[in-house]
């Protein structure tokens, strides 16, 4: 019989995307139940075109679920995730929580997953959207050039925030169109949205107008949590311990869709041709690169969509070994959504051909 499927959190920023994803992608599945905070439960929400009650998360919305998928602040995937997973359920969780845990793979199903398949706990984490970005690019070329040293600059979109960060974009941009002076005068921008804006910024400085060197949380020796959790990820998705990994992240005035500067140093040799024909192989990388064409991806040329998008790639002059790329990936999608959905059908495909 089909499996079925939990959304826990189908009210947020990604939950939206998830109910979009499930409904427009091949269904294998019987009941989708939707779950919420209490705050939304009640509410009518559309999944494969038909209407669904929100239920209140709860022990029993767990029972004859067969696959769940969490995405939620971390503090409740930590107390429900093992919940769900004690009444039989696979969990898969978007959080922080259980990524870095040693028996809980770390899965993106174009690059490790065999992984899903050895779960004692019967939790499958899904990385966080920034690693997401890249992984698939990076999966491909480690497989033939052996990928030893990372440095990245992130540009994230604002919905990494959630629909708070997207919200508070809008509003920015609202409240200084018009003022064709604005932006010239230091400070002027955070002086113009303290006198219009009551509400306070999921971000640390003025997103309009402006970039941010900063995404998550402080972390030990002025570290961003975005910057910990590209290296930490990149490492055991990769399978490479040793991994050389060194990041700045950084949130830019983009609605939807991350995108980042990678210079990754491989084992010999790489070349443009090289790494075009690894890339173009990709089945799950879009390779948009021709600059002299004007030919590269943006986020606004690319939201909305599945793949992985690669452009600009350079061998780099003085280190033959090395890459310089840019990729732009769908946060939510990818970066979120649809890698969860990936790991769903991959546990649900285990079941159907059992
Ligand atoms: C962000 N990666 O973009 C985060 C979301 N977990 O803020």
């Amino acid at each position: 019989s089909r499996p079925n499927l939990a959304l826990v959190g189908a009210t947020g920023a990604v939950g939206t995307v998830m109910r979009d994803i499930v409904s427009t992608r091949e269904d294998i599945w019987g009941e989708i139940r939707l779950v919420a905070s209490p705050r939304s439960a009640g509410k009518t929400l559309k999944v494969r075109g038909e209407d669904v009650v929100v239920r209140a998360l709860a022990p029993e919305v767990f029972d004859g679920i067969d696959i769940a998928i969490f995405d939620v602040p971390d503090e409740v995937s930590a107390e429900w995730v093992p919940i769900a997973a004690a009444r039989g359920a696979v969990a898969i969780d978007k959080s922080g929580t259980f990524r870095m845990q040693p028996d809980v793979p770390l899965v993106v199903p174009e690059v490790n997953p065999h992984a899903a398949a050895d779960r004692p706990r019967n939790i499958i984490s899904t990385p966080n959207c920034t690693t997401l970005s890249m992984m698939a690019a990076m999966g491909a070329l480690h497989a033939e050039y052996n990928l030893q040293e990372l440095v990245v600059a992130s540009y994230q979109a604002v919905s990494g925030a959630g629909v708070a960060g997207t919200a508070r974009l809008y509003d920015e941009v609202e409240a200084l169109a018009g003022d064709r002076g604005i932006g010239q005068v230091a400070g002027d921008v955070r002086k113009a949205l303290d006198n219009k804006l009551a509400e306070e910024s999921p971000f640390p400085a003025p997103i309009a107008f402006n970039v941010v060197p900063w995404a998550g949380s402080f972390k030990e020796g002025g570290w961003a949590s975005e910057e910990i959790k590209l290296r930490d990820e990149s490492r055991k998705i990769l399978g490479i311990p040793g991994l050389k990994v060194s990041a700045t992240c950084v949130r830019v005035p983009v609605v939807t869709t991350h995108s980042l500067a990678v210079h990754a140093r491989f084992e010999r040799e790489i070349t443009v041709a090289d790494a075009h024909r690894v890339l173009a192989a990709a089945p799950t990388v879009v390779l948009m690169d021709d600059p002299e064409k004007g030919v590269w991806p943006t986020p606004a040329a690319v939201v909305g969509t599945d793949p992985t998008y690669v452009g600009r790639v350079r061998q780099a002059i003085d280190f033959p070994n090395t890459l310089d790329l840019f990729v732009c990936g769908d946060n939510l999608r990818k970066g979120a959504a649809l890698n969860a959905a990936e790991i769903a059908e991959l546990v649900a495909r285990e079941s159907l051909s059992a």
